[in-house]
């Protein structure tokens, strides 16, 4: 798919996100709309995975530890075939299994996240399965920034580094805000960059919204022979809408009717730009 294919489709996704949290009257808005462009990069041009060898051992992973943005992972699922996309007017809905974190009832979820602070040692350990199994599958996973300061996470870090896991890449998602206010200001991690280094990984930064430059960095995993990978992806939360971007209300919330319509306003003038 051509970066312009691609730009089309993360303009799609970013309506369907909208369309499904409206149906289900709940969802988390502005992490899923931080996180698209990556998700579609990786689906639809880095990750050897879809439903055709989902059951294959050698098939990549993806885990999204940021779980509570799974609208965004099911719509970038539905779109690949994994399940039939009627099935998210189900969202949130009574007995539905398309609830408001990954489960692994559903076609394509590799694992069940929502408790944050999960994902990176489950891929640390799916990973050195990898090395164990001679396999040359590779690990990737999403964490959001607010979600770092997970204790979890720095363990992980650390083995990921000692086992010398260089088919593990993990994304943060760093917009910069999380669920109460600004991460910097709820428990700051800065610098990730070197924090990560003197832990043992090799760290690239990507604008997290520009196809070209994430096809290109996840094209260069591992960064170095021997390491784990980091990819600091720097994103705005509520991307693509106006009304929402950078503003803390839209960690979760629904649009009212109004409000959507003028989202898919926004949307088409982003597609029309685009041609
Ligand atoms: C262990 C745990 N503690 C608290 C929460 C509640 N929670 C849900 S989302 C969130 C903020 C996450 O922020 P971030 O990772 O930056 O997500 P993003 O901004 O990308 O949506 C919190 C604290 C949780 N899901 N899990």
């Amino acid at each position: 798919m051509t970066d312009k294919e691609l730009a089309a489709k993360s303009i799609e996704y970013r309506q369907k996100i909208l369309t499904y949290i409206l149906g289900a009257n709940a969802g988390h808005t502005g992490g899923s709309l931080s996180c698209i462009d990556i998700l579609n990069v990786l689906y639809n041009h880095t990750l050897n995975v879809g439903p055709e060898n989902f059951s294959s051992p050698d098939r990549d992973r993806y885990i999204q530890s940021k779980g509570h943005c799974v609208e965004a992972l099911f719509v970038v699922l539905a779109d690949k075939g994994f399940f039939p996309e009627s099935d998210l007017e189900t969202l949130g809905k009574y007995q539905s299994h398309y609830i408001g974190h990954p489960t692994r009832k559903v076609a394509g979820v590799e694992q069940n996240t929502g408790a944050l602070g999960h994902g990176l040692p489950i891929s640390v350990g799916t990973a050195l399965a990898a090395k164990l199994d001679n396999r040359a599958y590779r690990v990737f996973t999403l964490l959001g920034d607010g979600e770092l300061p997970e204790g979890s996470n720095w363990e992980a870090a650390l083995t990921a580094a000692h086992y010398k896991l260089d088919n593990l890449c993990a994304i943060i998602d760093h917009n910069k805000l999380q669920i109460t206010g600004p991460t910097c200001d709820v428990c700051n991690t800065d610098p990730i960059d070197a924090k990560f280094e003197s832990f043992g990984w090799a760290v690239r930064h990507v604008d997290g919204h520009n196809i070209k430059d994430l096809k290109e960095t996840f094209g260069q995993m591992p960064f170095a022979p021997g390491k784990p990978s980091l990819v600091i992806a720097h994103t705005v939360k509520g991307k693509g809408i106006s009304y929402m971007e950078n503003q803390l209300k839209w960690h979760h919330g629904v649009p009212s009717q109004e409000q959507f319509t003028e989202a898919l306003a926004e949307l088409d003038q982003a597609r029309v730009a685009l041609v």
